[in-house]
């Protein structure tokens, strides 16, 4: 825990230990002096209960990685150690940062080297709610990757307007415990407009009807042993402490490497007010939240409910694991309760403005995904436009322009849902399964299984940009491709 900060509050995180925090000498350029920020990976045994301790590798011994607060537009320099035996690249999620410090070597950052350093050096923008994590590839190692205990927030304060509410509280969802399956996938039947495309469909059920009659078994998933939100399971780590009236802010984060989760808290509503860290462009109340890997949400709660509750998971089997936090209001005692909320469905076009007006594109690239069942060592195997990215195919697929604007036409020929990733940019939402919206601004989007989505970006920030599928399993096994500036 041995993270210093020079100039920057740490905050709470609900659940979680906290950072010391001490003054350190300015460094005159980021090659002398200490670091603003000190990150050690190695493997830590970490408590998700009291008879629950597993080894994982982690930043500075614990899960969550800690809380970095960034300041938008103030360098940081950060001091990155490698105590394990395998190269690591740490990824800045959200970031608009060049190449040489994203962390993804598929666009030319420098690995950490095993039992080696790197520092780094970077300005941090935008402004809101990030995230950092380990891009390297796990395949069929289950304690690599992001199914490691590698995954930590980062808050950049913007320079002006540090927010109203009373309280900011930092969750991170993540399952510990992987272990693999032929088990298909669990029918998530919760996206709006729900609007399969007739030719997807056909796509993707004839590939695998094919597959399966030359005698293929289905293709591997991933599920876990145990389910945690800041690192404890449902009723193992310090309740949050709330106050009848108070405003918090929750800033939610799906931590995991493969799974979708929801979170609910009983008799109370969230308002988002930001999505992946970026405003909206009007908070919207829902009963509920939805997050494919990797999505951020931030969202207020009124306290005006007093109890003791389980905020968790609306998943009973994933909750029973694990996944939930207690809420409990002063002056309340006696068992946290549960109560699931009326069922609703999840609309990303809603959160934005209903008119769908946004500026025409200069260029629309057109992608479809699709899989082939168990092609390559039992796992399945994930194309775009039928390339699968691998170490022999990793020749850029889509050219930009700086300034720019650019169309990602996204059909997905399969029944997973994909949360697709864009490095280094933020993209908005202009079309969701054929309903148009505007003024979504973010970096990972879910697509429905057999849906197409649209999503707007400017090229804004020169150097190769990795675009994949965010879920570890998929990208992986070929689900990504590079974009490169003319
Ligand atoms: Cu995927």
């Amino acid at each position: 825990m041995a993270v210093v900060s020079r100039r920057n509050f740490l905050g709470t995180m609900a659940g979680a230990s906290l950072l010391s925090c001490g003054p350190s000498k300015t460094p005159q350029n980021e090659d002398d002096g200490p670091a603003d920020y000190t990150l050690t990976i190695a493997v830590k045994p970490i408590e998700l209960g009291p008879n629950k301790i597993i080894s994982a590798t982690t930043y500075n011994g614990q899960f969550p990685g800690p809380l970095l607060r960034f300041k938008e537009g103030q360098r940081v320099t950060i001091d990155i150690h490698n105590q394990t035996n395998t190269p690591e690249q740490l990824h800045w999620h959200g970031q608009a940062v060049s190449t040489d410090v994203d962390g993804s070597a598929e666009e030319g950052t420098p690995f950490i080297p095993p039992n080696g350093s790197r520092r780094i050096s970077f300005v941090p923008k935008p402004s809101g709610y990030r995230f950092y994590h380990s891009h390297v590839r796990a395949g069929a190692d289950l304690s690599a990757g992001q199914y490691s205990g590698l995954v930590g927030p980062v808050y950049i304060e913007p320079k002006n307007n540090p927010g109203n509410y009373d309280r900011e509280l930092f969750l991170t969802l993540k399952e510990f415990e992987p272990t693999l399956s032929r088990g298909g996938d669990m029918d998530m039947n919760f996206l709006t407009p729900n609007t399969p495309v007739e030719s997807l469909k056909d796509t993707g059920e004839s590939a695998m009807k094919a597959s399966l009659a030359k005698g293929m078994p289905h293709g591997f998933e991933v599920g876990y042993g145990s389910f945690t939100i800041n690192g404890r399971m449902l009723g193992q780590g310090e309740p949050v402490r709330v106050k009848q009236g108070e405003r918090v802010l929750f800033h939610v984060l799906n931590g995991s490497a493969t799974e979708i989760r929801s979170l609910a808290l009983p008799g109370h509503t969230f308002t988002i007010v930001a999505t992946d860290g970026n405003p909206l462009p009007k908070p919207k109340r829902v009963p509920g939240l939805w997050l494919g890997t990797a999505e951020r949400i931030s969202a207020i709660v009124d306290m005006d409910r007093p109890g003791v509750w389980i905020m968790g998971d609306m998943s009973d089997d994933d909750r029973g694991h694990g996944m939930g936090i207690v809420v409990e209001y002063a002056g309340s005692k006696g068992k946290a309760q549960w109560v699931s909320p009326a069922p609703f469905k999840w609309d990303y076009t809603r959160l934005g403005n209903g008119d769908g007006v946004v500026a025409a594109p200069d260029q629309t690239f057109d992608m479809t995904f699709a899989k082939q069942n168990a092609a390559q060592d039992g796992f399945n195997r994930w194309t775009i436009n039928d390339i699968a990215f691998s170490d022999d195919h990793m020749r850029p697929m889509f050219r930009v322009q700086a300034g720019k604007r650019y169309r990602l036409r996204m059909r997905n020929a399969s029944d997973d849902i994909h949360p697709i990733h864009l490095h280094r940019h933020s993209f908005e939402l202009v079309r969701v399964a054929g309903q148009p919206t505007s003024g979504v601004m973010k970096d990972v989007v879910m697509v429905g299984g057999y849906q197409e989505v649209e999503v707007d970006f400017v090229a804004d920030n020169p150097g190769l940009t990795l675009f994949h599928c965010h879920q570890q399993l998929h990208m992986d096994f070929g689900f990504m491709a590079l974009m490169e500036y003319a």
